[in-house]
């Protein structure tokens, strides 16, 4: 009895050793839907690949629809590539609209976009030292936004060869200044740089709450932060939220470009958050991705669980379109 019982025992065991073979040396594992294959990205806490993604004829494919959605709140960044053809900027604020609502506002009007750049001390002591005349510079993404005859739910994300500063230079949250902040953006590439120029790097930040020392947490949890885009609006927010429809897990929610303080701060541990942040490619790689992008990829990012950064490492012209989904208030 014993003996019998021991041998199944071994049984099982090499059943499970030789599926984590395997699994192991398949790598990860690919689904498919209706075309689309979802493939989580090796090694990293986030991210998955997409190929196969036709959007003139997945708005009749639902079951690609949910996957995808589900997939998106999961990996928090999908990488769609080779998308097809009829990539127009209309197809993808209809394709953004599979997600919630688009709000055509919710960029803000140009002005709005283009300043908060000059904000990120790191920039503009760069840019005035290459010599830049602030004023013309912001003078010239504006008329670059304002000459567009795009849908007004696209916006422009543009660096002409002149310009010193790229937008979305610096780790941050898309609008985390508004009561209710985006909760998915979707990013185009129209004109790019050499591949491996002009990446984006997205941040985990549910990585990054698992992995803050403990007495952060017991500090942090519960406190609320201030969000301004230093144009007069701002909102507060909890320092931790809470509100991924898959499980709930929590996420770290200040970011260096609109966090002004935390309440009730007072082992001033604000500042040592964003370094921490600042420091995740170095210390944390795999909650990390730095997505290089190719003619005709489109990228989706959950903005409530990440930030990312535009790296500006490029001396052509580079356009990208972004279209976000309406946000709801962070709890
Ligand atoms: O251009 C990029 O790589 C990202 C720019 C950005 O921050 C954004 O579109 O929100
Ligand atoms: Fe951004």
């Amino acid at each position: 009895m014993f003996i019998k019982h021991f041998g199944a025992d071994i049984a099982v065991v090499g059943l499970v050793l030789l599926m984590g073979f395997f699994i192991k040396e398949s790598g990860p594992v690919a689904n498919k839907y209706g075309g689309v294959t979802i493939i989580p990205m090796q090694g990293k806490t986030m991210g998955a690949d997409v190929y196969g993604l036709n959007i003139a004829s997945v708005f009749d494919n639902h079951t690609a629809l949910y996957e995808l959605f589900h997939a998106l709140e999961t990996h928090l960044v999908l990488v769609f590539h080779n998308v097809s053809d009829s990539l127009t900027p209309e197809a993808q604020v209809l394709f953004t609209k599979m997600f919630g609502p688009v709000d055509p506002l919710m960029s803000g009007p140009p002005e709005y976009i283009y300043n908060k750049q000059f904000r990120s001390p790191e920039a503009v002591k760069r840019a005035l030292a290459n010599g830049a005349d602030l004023n013309s510079l912001q003078e010239s993404m504006i008329r670059a936004a304002a000459s567009s005859v795009l849908p007004r739910e696209v916006t422009r994300v543009v660096k002409e060869v002149s310009d010193l500063l790229a937008f979305g230079e610096g780790w941050h949250t898309d609008l985390s200044f508004n009561k209710g902040t985006p909760s998915f953006a979707c990013l185009v590439a129209r004109e790019l740089p050499p591949v491996g120029q002009g990446n984006t790097g997205f941040a985990d930040m549910r990585a990054a709450w698992k992995r803050v020392p403990v007495h952060w947490k017991e500090e942090l949890e519960g406190k609320l932060a201030n969000h301004s885009d230093g144009a007069g609006r701002s909102s507060l927010h909890p320092v931790v939220r809470r509100d991924n429809k898959f499980g709930g897990e929590k996420s770290l929610f200040v970011n260096k470009a609109f966090t002004t303080s935390i309440l009730g701060d007072e082992k001033n541990l604000l500042e040592s958050v964003l370094e921490f942040i600042e420091n995740m490619p170095v210390a944390n790689p795999d909650a990390i991705l730095s997505v290089s992008w190719a003619p005709g990829q489109m990228v989706m990012w959950d903005n409530r669980y990440t930030q990312h950064s535009a790296n500006a490492d490029y001396k052509v012209r580079r356009e990208m379109h972004r279209t976000m989904v309406s946000g709801t208030v962070p709890f």
